[in-house]
């Protein structure tokens, strides 16, 4: 025999009206005593409200988007007698919300009701809010995630706020398994021995640090690029003098349309032409390995330093942009990234990419390629150097470059070919214009 029951929203609180973020169960659907139905959210919390009985979902009377009080009806149940009470589950500590649905009998359903359940709101409240950098995920995503294994800060969100719903989890999911393994599908296995786990506290006083979101997603991809491909990097020291005088003598005019020009621009047009010179500097490895992509376009990323990590916006068509048009956009750009309001689309598309520590200071690095582009150049702090002319010191401002290059698509005689055409065109700048 069965009963109908009404499942209506519990006190929820100081709050008159919630938001229904999600609602987790369809008509017909079958439930267990404390599975989730519903997600609401206030804009202190979310909260997940648990089926106070096993049973039959019968009618679902809230949509995500709706808003919802104390005593709404939520949905009605057809809940086998027998299975009508559940045992009481205490609420967390942190719960600022934790009553029970209010449960009432429906009116065609004249049997009695034993004791309804007062199950607690399960888990319920996860109080991560946009904004503060941690996700936005109900209780019952996040229990989804934690079943899965997914690291909820990997997983992008598509409701509102970006909230992650369970959706999101499931596509994260399939877009994992669909990623190569192993060597035979031509990812990677290299065998390697396993990094111990070491308890720091042992020795001394430590703090854990959450990574961010950028830094792992940057971590694995570095990772990956560092062991997938050959690198290696040339070195060479530019003498950049008259650059600079150059470079100077245009900061005014710059600065009039409101643009900061920086030494960037000048390397990227440089590397136009280079790459213009050696085209298999714009191109990338065939996905089987069989041929190389020749690329017509010239679009650059760019390294930007951010609080949370690095990210590389791409500059597209540099070589049909003027060097005030190149600057005003790395300057916007950058701007966007620090603001972490850089979109995923103006970070695709690069052909080649430039990381520039020559703002902060050092001399030669060896940067790490951005695959599947073949190249990237590392650029130092330019210094005054004694240089010799064959016949006496003069004091030159030399310009350190780091060019790491994909052994498997370029040769080391090409490497220091590339090098030597960035020392050309970038001592006598007019070579640019050739
Ligand atoms: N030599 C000497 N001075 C340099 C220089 C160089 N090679 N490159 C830049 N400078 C100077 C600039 O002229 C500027 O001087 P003023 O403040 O006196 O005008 C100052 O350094 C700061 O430049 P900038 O950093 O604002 O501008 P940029 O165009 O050179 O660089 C950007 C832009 C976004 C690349 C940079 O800000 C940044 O984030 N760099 C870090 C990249 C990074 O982390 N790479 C490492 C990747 S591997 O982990």
């Amino acid at each position: 025999m069965s009963n109908i029951k009404e499942v209506r929203v519990p006190d929820i609180g100081n709050f008159p009206e919630v938001d229904v973020v999600e609602v987790l169960v369809k008509e017909g659907d079958v439930v267990k005593v404390e599975d989730s139905l519903v997600t609401l959210e206030s804009d202190k919390a979310t909260m997940d409200i648990p089926a106070p009985f096993a049973g039959k979902i019968k009618t679902v009377r809230l949509k995500a988007g709706e808003k919802a009080a104390e005593g709404t009806l939520i949905l009605t149940m057809d809940v086998e007698e027998g299975v009508l009470s559940a045992a009481p589950v205490p609420a967390p500590a942190s719960a600022p919300v934790a009553p029970a649905p209010h449960v009432a009998e429906s009116k065609p359903a004249p049997q009695p009701v034993q004791a309804a359940a007062p199950a607690s709101v399960a888990a319920a409240v996860s109080a991560v809010e946009a904004g503060t950098g941690k996700v936005h995920a109900s209780p019952s995503v996040r229990a989804f995630a934690r079943e899965l294994g997914v690291d909820l800060s990997l997983v992008n969100g598509s409701g509102p706020k970006r909230r992650i719903l369970k959706e999101d989890v499931q596509a994260f999911v399939k877009a994992e398994l669909a990623k190569p393994r192993g060597a035979a599908a031509g990812g990677l296995s290299l065998g390697l021995t396993a990094m111990p786990a070491v308890d720091f506290s042992k020795y001394g006083e430590v703090e854990i640090k959450a990574l961010s979101k950028i830094k792992k997603i940057s971590g694995a991809n570095l990772h990956r690029n560092w062991v997938a491909a050959p690198h290696i990097t040339q070195f060479e020291e530019v003498d950049i003098t008259e650059l600079e005088i150059f470079r100077k003598s245009m900061l005014d005019e710059a600065a009039k349309q409101g643009v900061k020009l920086t030494l960037l621009p000048f390397l990227m047009k440089a590397l136009v032409a280079g790459m213009k010179a050696f085209p298999e500097f714009n191109a990338s490895l065939a996905a089987d390995g069989e041929s190389l992509v020749l690329k017509k376009y010239f679009h650059f990323g760019f390294a930007a330093d951010t609080p949370d990590g690095l990210v590389v916006p791409v500059i597209r068509d540099v070589d049909q942009k003027g060097l005030l048009e190149i600057a005003r956009e790395l300057s916007a750009l950058s701007a966007k990234a620090r603001e972490k309001k850089i979109t995923p689309g103006e970070m695709q598309g690069g052909c080649f990419t430039i990381s520039s520590l020559g703002g902060i200071g050092g001399t030669y690095f060896t940067p790490i390629l951005n695959l599947p582009e073949v190249a990237i150049l590392g650029v130092s702090r330019s210094t005054m150097k004694p240089v010799w002319n064959g016949k006496e010191f003069v004091p030159r401002l030399m310009l350190p470059l780091s060019l790491s290059y994909d052994h498997r698509v370029i040769d080391g005689a090409l490497g220091a070919r590339l090098t030597s055409f960035l020392s050309g065109v970038l001592g006598d700048v007019r070579r640019l214009l050739l």
